[in-house]
């Protein structure tokens, strides 16, 4: 089943390693994978413009079916393999609401690190304002935060919405991706804790980028948040 799958990604991209976690945790292993390089814009090869016209990663195929958003294509891969491997939708609706309120309110979290990690690299050397920056850090800032009072109770098998679930395949790349960037431990305990109780998770050591995005120049970017 695997074998007609086909991921194109890069390293460094969490929505790229969401795909990956969940492929793991459904047990599908042996799908076919190209990884790719920004630098040499192979985004934007006629091979990935014909599945995905976005020119972006990931871009992923499951036969004839296409679904490249990376949050789509989780759940598309659960609903698919729901017996196989490990459940990360949960069947409970308390478990699943909530399971879905954190997933989807996890997603603008990516922009917000960015928008702070790479603002010198986002915004040309003229556009550039401290007022900005500063909005940008005290949103980060706030979302931060938020996520602390969310985990305020994580412990192994305890984490953004009860055991490992969609919800963690969506935001824990984000966390990781922060860190990386040189995000405090010390301010932020209980997402320092949820990092490392998840760090070794077989789905997510399998799947680790092998390269950050940037990070030779930017891995301390984060440190001040
Ligand atoms: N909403 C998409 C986002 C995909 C996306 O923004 N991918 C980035 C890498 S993380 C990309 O390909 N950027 C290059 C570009 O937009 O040209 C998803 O979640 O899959």
């Amino acid at each position: 089943m695997a074998e007609s799958m086909y991921l194109l990604w890069v390293s460094g991209s969490t929505p790229c390693w969401r795909i990956m976690i969940t492929l793991e945790e459904k047990k599908l292993q042996g799908y076919k994978q190209k990884l790719l390089s920004f630098e040499k814009q192979e985004h934007k090869s006629k091979e990935v413009l014909e599945i995905n016209p976005r020119g972006q990663l990931p871009t992923f195929k499951h036969g004839d079916n296409i679904i490249n958003e990376s949050v789509g294509a989780c759940l598309y891969l659960e609903n698919q393999f729901k017996s196989q491997g490990n459940k990360l939708i949960p069947d409970n609706p308390a478990e699943q609401a909530l399971m879905y309120q954190r997933m989807m309110e996890g997603l603008p979290f990516l922009e917000k690190i960015e928008l702070v990690a790479f603002y010198d690299f986002f915004v040309p050397e003229g556009e550039r304002h401290d007022s900005a920056l500063k909005r940008n850090k005290d949103n980060l800032v706030a979302e931060l935060q938020l996520l602390e009072r969310y985990l305020e109770n994580v412990a192994t098998d305890r984490y953004l919405a009860g055991g490992f679930s969609l919800a963690d395949v969506v935001v824990y790349p984000n966390v990781a991706f922060a860190f990386a960037y040189g995000l405090s431990a010390e301010r932020y305990p209980k997402l320092a804790k949820y990092y490392n109780l998840l760090k070794d998770r077989p789905s997510i050591k399998a799947t680790w980028p092998p390269k950050w995005f940037l990070i030779e120049q930017k891995s301390e970017s984060l440190k001040d948040i």
